[in-house]
C-alpha cells in the first residue's frame, strides 16, 4: 500500500475484474490499477439475486492488497433498484429522454432503500483514513447515507453519463433529494463542462446555490468541489491489443470478407443512447446521394445486447433488424451485403481487430458521457495507414477529439456527407488528423483520469464533510 495514504474504497454496481484479460471494459482497467497500486477494497453487487438480498453475508476475494467485496441482491431489488429507476428512469431522463423516462414511486423506494442498504453494508469495513469513490447512476444517495452511517472520511463521486439541464432533470419528483444528496460528496466529477455546468445550474436555480470561483459549489451551508475529469483507455494496453495474434486474425478476415471494399464500422452495447438507428439511415443516405458507394463499401455494426429484459431495448433491436433488413433489402445485389448486424460480443483483442480493419469507425450517439470506443478505435489503427473517426457532436468525447469528422447524428445528410469525406480523405490528411488525435488519447488515460480525479479528492480535506448529517440544507 502507497505510505500516508488511506485505502482505496471503490464503489460501483458491478465490481472487477482486476485485470484486462481482454474482457473487461475500459473503467475496470482504470479502477484496478489504482487499487492495484494502492491496496484498497472494490464494493458492489455480486450479480447474484437471493432471498436475503444485501443482507445475506458479503463474498469477499483476496487480491494482494485488494479486496472484492460483494453482495446480493432481491429479485425486487433488481426489478426496483436496478432495471426500474437507474435504467427506466435515470438512464433515459439523464440522457436527454424525456419522453421515455418512467417515473414511478415504488421503484424510488427500492432505489433508496439499495443505496441505504449498500452504505450500512459498506461503513462497518471502512478506516478513518479510507478514501471512498462512488461510481454512477446507480448511487446518488450512497455517500449521504454513508454520512448518516457515521463515516466522516472523504468520499467522492463520479458520473460516468451526462448531467442534463435543469429544465430536464427537473422532471424527476426525486430531482431535489438526488441533489441535496449528492451534496454529502466532498467531491462530484462529471466527464465534461456541459455536464458540469448543468449541475452547477440546478444547484443554482433550484437550491438557492452559488458557484464560488469556478470549483465549487456552496448551497446553505454546504461547499462541494465540483469538477470535469474526462475518462480515459489504457491506451498503450489497447494497442498491444492491436498488435497480438487474435487481433491480426480478426482483422484479416475482416479485410477478405470485405473484398478490397472499404470497410465501415460501428460497435456499441445495443442501446437506444447510442444513435444505431439514426446511425443507419446516414449509411441509407450515402447509398442514396452518392451512388458510386454502392457495391463498393460494406458496413459492420457490432452490437452486443444489454439490458435485454426492458422493452425499449427488445424494441430497439427488432427496429435495428428491420431497418437493416430493409436496407439490405433495396441496395444489395448477388455478391454484395450492404450492412451486417451482430449482437454477439467479442473479447477486446478480436475488437481491436476489427478496428483496425475499418478504414471509417462511426461513432454517432444522440448522447453519450464520454464513449471510449471512439479512443480504442484510435489506440488500435495502423500508424502509416490509419482510418477516420466520424463523431457525434454529442459524445463527450468530441469536446477532446476535434480532428474527427464531427456530425450532428439527428442529420442524415450531415452523416452522409461525414462518410463520403471520410471514405475518399487522402492518406495524408487521415495521418495528420489521427496523429493529433493520438496525442490526446495517449495523453488523457484512463490513468491519468484516475489520478487526477483522486489528487482533487485526497486535496478536498474532509472538513466541510464531516458535518454532513447535520448541515441544514
Ligand atoms: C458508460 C458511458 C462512458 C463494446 N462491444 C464489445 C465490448 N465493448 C466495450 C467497448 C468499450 C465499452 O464496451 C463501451 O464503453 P462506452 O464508453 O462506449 O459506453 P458505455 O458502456 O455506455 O459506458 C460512456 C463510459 O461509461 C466510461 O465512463 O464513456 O459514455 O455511457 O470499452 O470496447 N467489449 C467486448 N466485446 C464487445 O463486443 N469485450
Amino acid at each position: 500500500m502507497a505510505e500516508g495514504k488511506g485505502r482505496l474504497v471503490v464503489v460501483s454496481n458491478r465490481v472487477g475484474p482486476l485485470s484486462d484479460e481482454g474482457k473487461a471494459g475500459g473503467l475496470a482497467v482504470g479502477l484496478a490499477d489504482a487499487l492495484r497500486r494502492r491496496g484498497g477494497v472494490w464494493f458492489g453487487w455480486s450479480g447474484e439475486t437471493s432471498d436475503q438480498g444485501t443482507f445475506r453475508e458479503a463474498r469477499t476475494e483476496e487480491h494482494g492488497h485488494t479486496s472484492l467485496v460483494t453482495i446480493d441482491l432481491t429479485e425486487e431489488d433488481v426489478n426496483g433498484f436496478y432495471l426500474g429507476y437507474a435504467n427506466r428512469s435515470l438512464w433515459p431522463l439523464l440522457h436527454y429522454r424525456l419522453d421515455i423516462a418512467e417515473f414511478d414511486r415504488d421503484s424510488d423506494r427500492a432505489y433508496r432503500s439499495v443505496n441505504q442498504r449498500f452504505a450500512a453494508r459498506l461503513a462497518p469495513l471502512l478506516r478513518e483514513d479510507d478514501v471512498v469513490w462512488v461510481h454512477d447512476y446507480h448511487f446518488f444517495y450512497l455517500g449521504s447515507e454513508l454520512r448518516q452511517c457515521g463515516f466522516k472520511g472523504r468520499i467522492g463521486f463520479f458520473l460516468h453519463i451526462p448531467f442534463c439541464p435543469p429544465e430536464m432533470f427537473t422532471a424527476l419528483p426525486a430531482s431535489h433529494d438526488v441533489v441535496r444528496s449528492m451534496l454529502a460528496y466532498d467531491v462530484v466529477g462529471f466527464q465534461t463542462e456541459a455536464d458540469r455546468r448543468n449541475f452547477v445550474a440546478f444547484c443554482v436555480q433550484e437550491l438557492g446555490g452559488e458557484e464560488i470561483d469556478g470549483g465549487l459549489v456552496q448551497v446553505s451551508d454546504r461547499r462541494v468541489r465540483v469538477g470535469t475529469f474526462p475518462i480515459g483507455i489504457d491506451a498503450d494496453g489497447f494497442a498491444e491489443f492491436a498488435a497480438s495474434a487474435e487481433a491480426g486474425e480478426h482483422e484479416d478476415m475482416v479485410r477478405d470478407i470485405s473484398h478490397g471494399r472499404h470497410q465501415i464500422v460501428g460497435v456499441d452495447r445495443l442501446d437506444y443512447s447510442k444513435g444505431i438507428l439514426e446511425r443507419f439511415r446516414g449509411f441509407e443516405r450515402l447509398l442514396e446521394d452518392y451512388p458510386e458507394n454502392r457495391g463498393n463499401v460494406q458496413f459492420l455494426q457490432v452490437a452486443p445486447l444489454s439490458r435485454s429484459e426492458l422493452e425499449a431495448y427488445v424494441d430497439l433491436r427488432a427496429d435495428l433488424e428491420k431497418l437493416a433488413g430493409n436496407l439490405n433489402g433495396r441496395f444489395a445485389t448477388l455478391d454484395w451485403t450492404p450492412i451486417q448486424i451482430m449482437t454477439r460480443g467479442f473479447t477486446r483483442r478480436a475488437l481491436a481487430g476489427i478496428y483496425r480493419a475499418a478504414r471509417v469507425c462511426m461513432v454517432t450517439p444522440l448522447r453519450d458521457g464520454m464513449n471510449l470506443v471512439a479512443k480504442e478505435y484510435v489506440a488500435a489503427q495502423d500508424p502509416t495507414d490509419p482510418g477516420v473517426l466520424i463523431l457525434s457532436r454529442f459524445a463527450g468525447a468530441a469536446a477532446e477529439l476535434r480532428d474527427a469528422l464531427i456530425v450532428n447524428p439527428y442529420s442524415a445528410d450531415d452523416v452522409a456527407r461525414a462518410l463520403q469525406r471520410a471514405l475518399n480523405m487522402p492518406q495524408a490528411e487521415r495521418v495528420q488528423r489521427w496523429q493529433s488525435m493520438r496525442r490526446t488519447v495517449f495523453s488523457l488515460t484512463a490513468e491519468h483520469w484516475c489520478d487526477s480525479f483522486l489528487a482533487l479528492l485526497e486535496a478536498s480535506g474532509t472538513g466541510s464533510a464531516s458535518d454532513f448529517a447535520t448541515a441544514r440544507i
